[in-house]
């Protein structure tokens, strides 16, 4: 592959997210999150692992801000844990929780790292799911309340804010298709958590520019789904376009456009009458962004079943649900063809070049960030100590050249996150998993290299892209 060059205030970083590497989660005032809830019920979690201790980086943050600074990374993502900062119902302020995140912003600023904070990564305080959990509208009202509290304490110090990482998944995987907490099988819910999401991004983003000024930066991470027709016939296009509306656009339309796209509400008709849609929603929702942020991983091929026809309402609401896609039950999902990762994802990079082109297209004013893109395998330490983790280093070459490509055909993306700076809890897969630059001993804590961290250092370092295979 010939090395490709990124401009020089291009950002390199690395992300995480609290409840996968903090551990910690009783120090402090913390109180249970919907994860530390969901990772008790037993066959939740594949290994019946938790976030408990993870990669403890909540003592051992200065550590791992020494190894960010060592990669030469210029900005690291990181997530602020709702629990710590409001452990109680009353939402009264634990400053001790906060005061972590002004630790490890100010470690961050000292090293030269930028902070990018995510307000929520999934980590839902218990008592809120009690109290109805996404599908419930005062979820949305009470994330606009803490993110005020955060904005107003760290708002001369956060680079930029991401409100929500993954609404996707948290709507569908938490509450269609229960794999992740809490753990919910109800489509009708599902559809509630996403516009309930929706509103609590733009909660978020006002709160932001009220506590923070209104020239803090602001952003939410999507994880768009880029989906291929199994064939060109026009079947195979509708259940391309039918995904994209409930995966893509639902959160697309209200927070790029201020609308959703009128055959959502048809597509889910025998789902939900979509009654907690209320006037002047969509007004909060639609907040001015300084730039989007895009995780990519993998795509999908799917296809129409044949001769399949959506259930009426009382058949659709008779039975239990199944699947992460509400209102898609004549949709169908072919297996992914290798090579695989280890989390059985394909390798797409090409999907990544089409998704950002694709977005720039419909948004041409709209400043982009991939701020997740990795890869999970079988990582060894071999005998000399270090993870010789080739496959790691191919796929992270192909994608950033794919970006290089999107970028190169007009895309505006001004940063990169890999996704993840330290192999971590991959949520139900436990730790079984391992997404990161860093190898990690969970019994030690010890941090390894791996040599995707060498090649990911040698790319910041010199703003263009190594060879993936020194041998090349
Ligand atoms: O580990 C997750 C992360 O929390 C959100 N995006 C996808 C990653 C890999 O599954």
């Amino acid at each position: 592959m010939t090395p490709r060059s990124f401009p020089a205030d291009f950002v390199w970083g690395t992300a995480t997210a609290a409840y996968q590497v903090e551990g910690a989660t009783t120090a402090d005032g913390r109180t249970p999150s919907i994860w530390d809830t969901f990772c008790a019920r037993p066959g939740a979690i594949a290994d019946g692992g938790s976030g408990q201790v993870a990669c403890d980086q909540y003592h051992r943050y200065l550590d791992d801000i020494a190894l960010m600074a060592e990669l030469g990374v210029k900005a690291y993502r990181f997530s602020i844990a709702w629990p710590r900062i409001q452990p109680t119902a009353d939402g009264t302020l634990n400053q001790a929780g906060l005061d972590h995140y002004s630790r490890l912003t100010d470690a961050l600023l000292a090293h030269g790292i930028a902070p990018v904070a995510t307000l929520y990564h999934w980590d839902l305080p218990q008592y809120l799911e009690d109290a109805g959990g996404w599908p419930a509208r005062d979820t949305a009202a009470r994330f606009g309340d803490y993110a005020a509290v955060v904005a107003g304490a760290l708002g001369d110090r956060i680079d930029t804010w991401t409100t929500l990482n993954e609404p996707w998944c948290s709507a569908y995987l938490g509450y269609a298709d229960g794999e992740h907490a809490p753990g919910r099988r109800d489509h009708p819910a599902a559809l509630a958590a996403a516009h309930h999401l929706n509103l609590a991004h733009g909660l978020g983003v006002q709160a932001i520019r009220a506590q923070a000024g209104g020239t803090a930066r602001t952003s939410i991470t999507l994880n768009l789904q880029v989906l291929r027709p199994a064939t060109d016939s026009a079947a195979d296009q509708r259940a391309v376009a039918q995904l994209e509306r409930i995966g893509n656009d639902i959160w697309l339309g209200p927070l790029l456009d201020g609308r959703y796209d009128e055959r959502l509400f048809s597509d889910t008709a025998h789902v939900s009458d979509w009654s907690f849609l209320r006037d002047g929603d969509l007004a909060q929702i639609h907040q001015p962004l300084s730039l989007l942020g895009i995780n990519y991983y993998s795509s999908s091929t799917v296809r129409q079943r044949a001769g399949a026809v959506p259930p009426t309402w009382p058949e659709a609401h008779s039975r239990p649900w199944r699947g992460a896609w509400p209102g898609c039950e004549t949709v169908e999902f072919l297996p992914p063809t290798g090579p695989l990762t280890a989390m059985g994802w394909n390798q797409d990079p090409s999907g990544l070049t089409e998704l950002l082109l694709s977005v720039h297209r419909r948004w041409p004013e709209l400043e982009l960030m991939v701020t997740e893109n990795g890869s999970a395998f079988d990582d060894q330490v071999a005998d000399d100590g270090s993870i010789h983790d080739r496959e790691r280093v191919a796929y992270l070459a192909a994608h950033i050249e794919a970006l290089g490509q999107a970028m190169a055909a007009g895309a505006p993306v001004r940063g990169y996150f890999a996704w993840s700076l330290i192999d971590n809890f991959e949520w139900a897969c436990g730790y079984t998993k391992r997404f990161g630059l860093f190898g990690v001993d969970f019994q030690t804590q010890a941090r390894i290299w791996k040599d995707s961290a060498r090649w990911y250092q040698a790319l910041v370092r010199t703003g263009q892209t190594p060879a993936a295979d020194p041998a090349d």
